[in-house]
């Protein structure tokens, strides 16, 4: 796999190989002893600047000169023009991740969806059909995506922002994306959603600016960032909508007495400037099977697509700007969503509409594209595949190749020498593995089972979860099962569940009822292949207790090699 990645020499080695020649020729004194030239680089195209410091020169010495700067600027000129027209960097990488999005893509076979963007890229691209989140929180997913650990493991359990106030481990750093992509030669930059914790350690060297709310802003402003010149590093830019999660309030202009959320959505109809807005009649909408069939959660799915199309424009935006940068063959591009759709039912639960993303990759570099592949494959893959794909990762260590000690690091920069710790762990291997093997054909395989750690999303909601899923069946380990299951704010205020939970807990909501949705079990069991919907516990029935008894194994398993400090529950509750 490595063979075949040639990291660009560029130009600024041929650059720097001229100048000292030059110089050479200079203190040769082939032109004149007076001059002195200075190269400067003003750009990566290595332009000389070329100050005159000395006088005194005789008329033919003044010729001789001339004649020698004629030379001079014609050799400069065949060998740095090529420069200044110098390749792009190759192996460019973008990632882009949106916020609250299932599957709901024209690419996985949604009619509804308007992605004519994203299915292009698919279609040219990897389809992931078994794409799973970790945790359907977006704070603590992004950490996963950013740190390649769980979050029991990284230590942000929860959302970064206010009073919530998680944060991964300083001692992350070592393994933490935009820093290990940064050492292996890239630069980085990020736009819109963060959401992570310390920013001393997740740190980009650049951050820019846009509304997140407008994909398509949000691409013009990495215009200069993709098509920058001047720092010859391939790029690594992280793109982050706040697409579709809820919010912007609520469409007062719906006759229904529970309004839906906006989404995002302008009110009244309107729209982002440069987009085309999409509008959806909630008529005409499909309810996927885990949402109640009602008036209120159409109205909702009406605007949360009318979001999610906001984004593929956006996405068709940065494909231009990437053509028009001739880098579009020279980059990978990862399309991806922290977890799935922002309603009951799906967000912040570990079912699969909470767990189950989009996955769409396009790697340029590799002969056979365009079709789906059923390799399982997980958030905690994402940031070593990328340093894979960059070459800085080792197959051996599963880690960094230029790997930093988290400890000498702070004791150097005498900062964080004690704070926020996870004391006696070095942090030197990723939990997940690269999946960049899988690009090259459908038939590849990667996780034969995956796993799911939720701990919180707001602080307010402690209600462990973990997960273990293969082929045929999965189960959920409800840690905190006494307790009732808690809600997120704006799942909460969601017009789709109040209309149910208002009918009371005998009430229908999706193939379960209010009350089966906010009290449940210790151990949910679900036959993936016979009840893809999770309608059907199989926990609890005798004729599966022997099978309960196998996964209950597999799942603690998993639990002590991801160093999961939850698996002491086991024992004492
Ligand atoms: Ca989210």
């Amino acid at each position: 796999m490595f063979a075949e990645m040639v990291r660009p020499r560029r130009s600024r080695l041929l650059y720097y190989g001229l100048k000292e020649s030059l110089s050479k020729l200079i203190k040769l004194d082939l032109f004149a002893n007076s001059f002195i030239l200075r190269f400067e680089k003003v750009s990566s195209v290595a332009a000389p600047s070329i100050f005159v410091l000395g006088s005194g020169m005789n008329l033919n010495n003044c010729l001789v000169s001339c004649l020698g700067w004629g030379i001079a600027f014609l050799f400069l000129g065949l060998v740095c023009s090529p420069a200044v027209a110098s390749d792009p960097a190759e192996r460019n990488i973008v990632f882009f991740i949106t916020d609250d999005e299932g599957p709901t893509l024209g690419c996985y076979g949604d009619s509804l969806a308007a992605t004519p963007c994203i299915d292009r890229l698919a279609k040219d691209g990897v389809v992931f059909n078994r794409a799973f989140a970790t945790t359907a929180s977006c704070s603590a997913s992004r950490s996963v995506v950013m740190s390649g650990l769980h979050n029991h493991k990284n230590g942000q359990y929860g959302h970064q922002h206010h009073f919530h106030k998680f944060d991964s481990y300083h001692n992350v750093v070592s393994l933490a994306l935009p820093r290990v992509l940064a050492k292996a030669g890239y630069r980085t930059g990020h736009i819109g959603k963060y959401h992570v914790g310390p920013e001393a350690v997740y740190r980009f060297e650049t951050y820019l600016r846009g509304n997140a709310r407008s994909a398509v802003e949000m691409a013009e402003k990495c215009r200069d960032f993709i098509s920058d010149r001047s720092d010859d590093r391939p790029f690594f830019l992280y793109f982050g909508t706040s697409d579709p999660h809820r919010g912007g309030g609520i469409d007062k202009a719906s006759k229904l007495k529970l309004k839906p959320d906006l989404f995002g959505n302008k009110p009244e109809r309107g729209s982002y400037p440069g987009v085309e807005e999409v509008f959806y009649d909630p008529a005409k909408v499909t309810v996927p099977p885990f949402l109640s069939d009602t008036a209120e959660t159409r109205s909702e799915i009406a605007q949360y697509y009318q979001s999610c199309a906001r984004i593929d424009q956006g996405l068709g935006r940065l494909v231009e700007i990437l053509k028009e940068a001739g880098v579009y063959d020279k980059t990978l591009i990862v399309f991806t969503a922290d977890h799935g759709m922002a309603f009951a039912g799906a967000k912040t639960t570990v079912y699969q509409p909470g767990l189950r993303v989009p996955f769409v990759v396009r790697n340029p570099y590799e002969k056979q594209r365009g079709f789906v592949s059923e390799a399982m494959v997980s958030h905690i893959d994402i940031a070593p595949s990328l340093l894979d794909f960059a070459g800085g990762l080792d197959p051996d260590l599963n880690g960094p190749k230029d790997w930093v000690d988290p400890d000498k690091y702070w004791k150097e920069k005498d900062l964080f020498a004690k704070d926020n710790r996870s004391g006696g762990n070095k942090f030197r291997s990723y939990q997940g593995k690269s999946w960049l093997n899988c690009l090259s054909g459908p038939e590849v395989d990667h996780w034969d089972s995956i796993f799911a750690s939720h701990t919180f999303h707001e602080i307010q909601m402690y209600y462990p979860m973990r997960v273990i899923q293969d082929d045929r069946y999965k189960l959920i380990w409800n840690i905190a099962y006494k307790l009732d299951y808690p809600f997120a704010s704006d799942l909460w205020a969601a017009s789709s569940w109040q209309a149910q939970f208002l009918k009371g807990e005998d009430a229908p909501y999706g193939l379960k009822t209010v009350g089966q949705y906010i009290h449940r079990p210790e151990f949910e069991l679900f036959d993936m292949k016979s009840d893809p919907d999770e309608a059907y516990n199989l926990a609890g029935k005798p004729e599966f207790a022997e099978l309960l008894k196998t996964y209950q194994g597999k799942l603690k398993a998993k639990q002590r090699q991801l160093e999961d400090p939850w698996i002491l529950k086991w024992k004492y509750e």
